[in-house]
């Protein structure tokens, strides 16, 4: 226990007219100790160069507090007592059948935790999400947290340039939109343009509806390939700020120019609101990066798409009012990123990029602490024995991490 709560503890002890001791020596009759297993005592005794340790009382919390209450040390019965046996320290509470997972250790890693998107810690987690607490209540009024909100819910805008901003002078929005002297990039441009849209979440039914063109545009081109819709839709959400798609070409053949064939066609079909090429920079052998957060090598393509979607018109109705068909807009833009991946590394792929960025940043550190391997969205490589580990599934990647599998809807970490 922590030194504060030792101390804590011995003093009231001692008020109570009980001998306690700083230091182990031949006078100590009982040890306590709190969230401390059995062999976990043991090992302390021995680097104490306790011979015998059978002539110590090894006793759990429960039993000072019993005994704090009683005015008097109590029986050392079973319940109170550090067992071989037990995996876990008995609880502090009279109910002795009480169920043992309560003092079972949690992961620190949340690959080795299932994270529904029932969220059970509402509890503690509302503090940051309501911002009902003094401190978050201050950051939430602070003027440069509150530009900096306002400048990066744009596309194309980091904190980088939001910064840039704020130094400027600008706080917000309007003032930005005012500007006229500001230089854009041709992201930003388009962040600004289909601001309202973007900052609307896509909901499922829209990223049911982009998936279908965007598997028919891939499919017109590369008849085999496989689509698949990553990211939180993947996860199970509902509603997300873009829509992550993974595409791969089962079998030896790679068209490097998909990408750009289904950019040219949805140009044509003037169904593409802005778009950006990211070529591979993927070298064959690499060693996956070490960095936890860092950005992949696939060629991708970071897109807004134009979603039609005829909306009921009610002003229609208002015969003195009839506005004219062609002004009423009938589309959505909606962020989409197409990912393309060779076949051999769909599964490290799929992982990676179906999240959440905090469970991938979880199964990186595991790897790299608990199992002495790197792994990143393209591989997993064997320190100890210099190899690449090969996965046809996702569910072979958490094998060889020696991780229970976890399903995609539990990863919402
Ligand atoms: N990812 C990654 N490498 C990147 C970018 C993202 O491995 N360079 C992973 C982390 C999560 C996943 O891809 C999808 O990213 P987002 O779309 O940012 O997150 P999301 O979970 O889909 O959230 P949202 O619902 O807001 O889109
Ligand atoms: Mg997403």
């Amino acid at each position: 226990m922590g030194v504060t709560r030792r101390m804590f503890l011995m003093e009231l002890a001692r008020r109570k007219g009980f001998r306690v001791e700083s230091e182990l020596s031949d006078s100590v009759t009982h040890i306590v100790a709190e969230n401390n297993s059995y062999p976990e005592v043991m090992d302390w005794l021995r680097g104490q160069a306790v011979g015998d340790s059978s002539r110590f009382e090894l006793l759990d919390i429960s039993w000072f507090t019993a005994c704090m209450e009683a005015g008097r040390p109590v029986d050392s019965e079973m319940k109170y007592r550090l067992m071989e046996q037990s995996h876990s320290p008995p609880l502090n509470t009279p109910d002795s059948e009480a169920p043992s997972f309560v003092a079972s250790k949690v992961s620190q890693y949340s690959c080795q935790r299932k994270t529904t998107l029932n969220n059970c810690n509402k509890k503690f987690t509302e503090i940051i999400e309501e911002g009902e607490s003094s401190r978050a209540k201050e950051v939430l009024n602070d003027e440069r947290y509150k530009s900096f909100k306002q400048f990066t819910s744009v596309f194309g805008v980091g904190v980088k340039t939001s910064e840039k901003w704020y130094r400027m002078g600008l706080r917000t929005l309007e003032e930005l939109k005012a500007d006229k002297t500001l230089k854009l990039s041709k992201m930003q441009k388009a962040g600004f343009l289909y601001y309202e849209d973007l900052v609307s979440c896509v909901s499922k039914a829209e990223a049911d509806a982009v998936s279908l063109i965007v598997k028919n545009t891939v499919c017109t081109f590369l008849p085999d390939a496989l689509v698949t819709i990553t990211g939180g839709f993947r996860r199970g959400k509902k509603t997300g700020h873009d829509i992550d798609f993974l595409i791969t070409n089962p079998g030896p053949r790679e068209d490097d120019e998909l990408l750009h064939k289904v950019v040219d066609l949805w140009k044509k079909q003037d169904l593409l609101l802005y778009y950006d090429i990211i070529e591979s920079t993927f070298l064959k052998e690499q060693i996956p990066s070490r960095k936890v957060d860092a950005m992949d090598n696939f060629q991708k393509c970071f897109a807004i798409l134009k979603l039609y979607q005829p909306r009921v018109d009610n002003s229609s109705y208002n015969t003195s009012k009839k506005i004219d068909m062609a002004e009423v807009k009938d589309w959505k833009a909606i962020r989409v990123d197409l990912v393309i991946t060779p076949f051999e590394q769909y599964a490290y792929a799929l992982l990676g990029w179906t999240g959440s960025r905090q469970f991938g940043r979880d199964l990186r550190r595991y790897a790299t602490h608990e199992k002495k391997m790197i792994l990143d969205n393209h591989a997993l490589y064997d320190r100890k024995k210099r190899v690449f580990l090969k996965a046809g599934s996702e569910e072979e990647i958490f094998a060889h991490l020696g991780l229970d599998y976890v399903e995609p809807w539990e990863r919402n970490a």
